[in-house]
């Protein structure tokens, strides 16, 4: 585990971090201080699933172990410490795959509702990406409505949950290499659902016990979440809330205002965000706020929710997720509503030290102490008025405490994987043709997707930053998600003038003629199937091989902490890509396990996983492999010779 000097890089956490001990409030940044990890536990070492146990099975700090100390070093059932580090590991995936998983599955019922006309106040926004998959699933379109169609579209995605058998459908967009792999390896997902069953059931007491077996399929569980819950969820958001495009907003809790009512909105499920976003605008809303003595209605998101609506309506950002309860600190916020994922229980141990009201508003996520308001997306708009009377009525109740950090940072979102195609291409020549040329070229060295989480147990923001940073500098174009996109978000990276500060010459020349930042915030955490989408879009326009394992790209999770990190990571990997980790390492503790995780797996998928705390070690490991594929690709050279003399320069600016 890496050690933290300085809990945040980020000024106004720091601030809040500061005010928070002032006003007895406890904060994340202070429980991981009191509450220390677990050891044995943190390497993967302690079998919890059977009541003869806890059983731990560390090895022997500073010593060789004979091999009869090693024989003896099994669980009570006899279990090895591969098989408890594997499953595991194996458990973190299935359940990260579960939770993406059910939100897809929200996701495919809201849009049943939505189509049958049961949802008043949603409408299918994206046309064009309806018909498309129409197209794509075989569903008739002919002189049908969007609705007919939708419903059509809805009931093939929702039934890709229960599926017993065959394959999910979205495994045909991977390169075709990349399919018959999985299809020789045995680890094409039937179902989401089922997938998530069977490895739970696999690593129940006395069943799969050899730990490549587990691993692999461990896989085919996270592919179930790539190629299936995930990306289900991010294509029917698209298509009722609308596919993102470059917009500018700001992130931090300077975005709170002193003089309205401020209301965050936490999580990750966006039905109830999108409606909140419509009612918080509502005139009858705002004069409502007025009479209670505030200007009006200020909304902001937290987490991924706040992803959410940042892409689709520029929302600002209030913080990533150590920032949750700091949010609070400020004194200023009336109330914070939460949905699923991320959410931590101290939130009302904070609010209980300010005037804040958390609401629940999903079934699936209750809090003791919060105040429950469900949300019923067939009233959304009763549910989402409902809410804000909530904060309305509670701003009277804001007391004298209050200071609001200054800081806020301007950043550009919005960049879907559809945008991205068009951007480069321009609208009647859409395609992934100058990148691929520009990589081929040298002036972009690679691609590397730099995602997930914030952990206090590493300086809040600065992995992020110091990776991104080292990528860019390099030509390494970087596109990012969830709380990491919003750590660059708050370092300024994410608008274009970025680029001549902290680009490489050959990335900085490209940003500029296309006009983009040299960080792309692609979205919330399901979307990191855009990236994977980009992927394939890449080796489909040809000159980089023929399959996701043949680009010059890399993945990074330099502050994870969550479950769903791991899910992502290893359908990366699975899907061809050499992906990295920081902070801690959950198979530490099994040497083989981690070493079929870190080199076998190469062998097997073409990607694998690497851990590597220390951020700008690990942007060059990326950046190395980067170069690794280059050079098999035979481009290599092409870099070399990048000079930019002024012909070189004219002829980019005509790409
Ligand atoms: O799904 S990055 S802390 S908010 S898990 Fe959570 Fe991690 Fe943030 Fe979004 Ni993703």
């Amino acid at each position: 585990m890496a050690e933290k000097e300085v809990k945040s890089i980020d000024p106004a956490t720091l601030e809040m971090i500061e005010k928070a001990a002032q006003d007895g409030a406890r904060v994340v940044f202070e429980r991981a201080g009191t509450t220390r990890a677990c050891p044995i536990g943190a390497e993967g070492n302690c079998c919890s699933i059977c009541a003869m146990g806890p059983c731990r099975v560390a090895a022997p700090k500073g010593k060789e172990e004979t091999a009869e100390e090693r024989r003896k070093r099994v669980g009570v059932c006899g279990a090895t410490p591969e098989t408890i580090s594997a499953r595991n590991f194996v458990r973190k995936i299935a359940a990260g795959t579960a939770s993406h998983g059910d939100h897809g599955r929200v996701m495919a019922r809201f849009f049943l509702a939505v189509a049958k006309g049961e949802a008043p106040g949603y409408q299918i926004k994206d046309e064009q990406k309806l018909l498309q998959l129409a197209l794509e699933l075989g569903v008739t379109i002919g002189d049908r409505s969007n609705e007919e169609i939708a419903v059509d579209v809805a009931q093939l995605l929702m039934n890709e949950f229960g599926k017993q058998e065959g394959e999910l459908l979205f495994l045909k967009r991977a390169p075709l290499k990349r399919q018959e792999l999985w299809r020789k390896l045995g680890i094409a997902p039937r179902g989401i659902d089922i997938e998530v069953a069977e490895a739970m059931h696999r690593t129940h007491m006395g069943t799969d016990q050899d730990y490549r077996d587990l691993l692999n399929n461990g896989t085919k569980v996270a592919l179930a979440d790539g190629w299936g819950g995930s990306m289900i969820a991010t294509d029917i958001q698209d298509v009722i809330f609308g596919t993102p495009a470059p917009l500018l907003s700001q992130i931090n809790l300077g975005v709170l205002k002193e003089d309205e009512v401020n209301i965050i909105v936490h999580g990750h499920e966006p039905q109830l965000a999108e409606m909140m976003a419509v009612a918080a605008n509502d005139p009858e809303m705002n004069k409502y706020a007025q009479s209670k003595g505030a200007k009006g209605i200020n909304l902001a998101g937290m987490c991924c929710t706040a992803n959410e609506m940042l892409m689709r309506h520029g929302v600002p950002i209030a913080g990533n997720f150590l920032q949750q309860e700091l949010v609070m600190v400020t004194g200023a916020v009336e109330i914070m509503v939460v949905d699923v994922q991320c959410i931590m229980q101290g939130l009302v141990d904070t609010a209980n030290c300010y005037h804040t009201k958390i609401i629940t508003t999903d079934p699936r996520a209750k809090i003791q102490g919060a105040t429950h308001m469900e949300f019923d997306e067939h009233h959304a708009m009763e549910s989402a008025k409902a809410i804000i009377k909530v904060a309305v009525d509670n701003f009277v109740n804001r007391g004298q405490n209050v200071r609001i950090p200054k800081y806020k940072t301007d950043m550009i979102a919005g960049f879907s994987h559809e945008t991205i195609n068009y951007l480069l291409g321009g609208m009647f020549r859409a395609s992934y043709r100058p990148l691929n040329d520009n990589i081929i070229n040298g002036r972009i060295r690679g691609v590397a997707g730099v995602v997930g989480c914030n952990n206090p147990r590493v300086t809040h923001d600065n992995a992020n930053l110091v990776m991104v940073k080292e990528l860019i500098k390099n030509d390494v174009l970087v596109l990012q998600t969830g709380c990491m996109a919003m750590a660059s978000g708050k370092a300024g990276l994410l608008v274009p003038e970025a680029a001549a500060e902290y680009a490489g010459e050959g990335l900085a020349s490209v940003c500029e003629t296309v006009g983009i930042p040299p960080v792309l915030h692609m979205g919330a955490c399901i979307d990191n199937t855009r990236i994977l989408m980009a992927a394939t879009a890449m080796v489909k326009d040809g000159g980089l091989g023929d399959d996701i394992s043949d680009l010059p790209v890399a993945g990074a999770a330099p502050e994870w902490m969550s479950e769903k990190a791991i899910a992502i990571g290893q359908y990366f990997v699975g899907s061809g890509v050499f992906t990295v980790f920081g902070v801690t390492w959950p198979t530490t503790g099994s040497k083989e396990v981690s070493d079929y995780l870190f080199k076998d797996f190469e062998e097997m998928y073409g990607g694998m996983w690497a851990f590597e705390p220390d951020p700008l070690k690990a942007a060059r490991l990326m950046i190395e492999h980067i170069d690794k594929k280059r050079k098999a690709l035979g481009i290599d050279k092409a870099r070399e010779r990048v000079l930019y003399d002024m012909e070189m320069r004219r002829e980019l600016d005509s790409v």
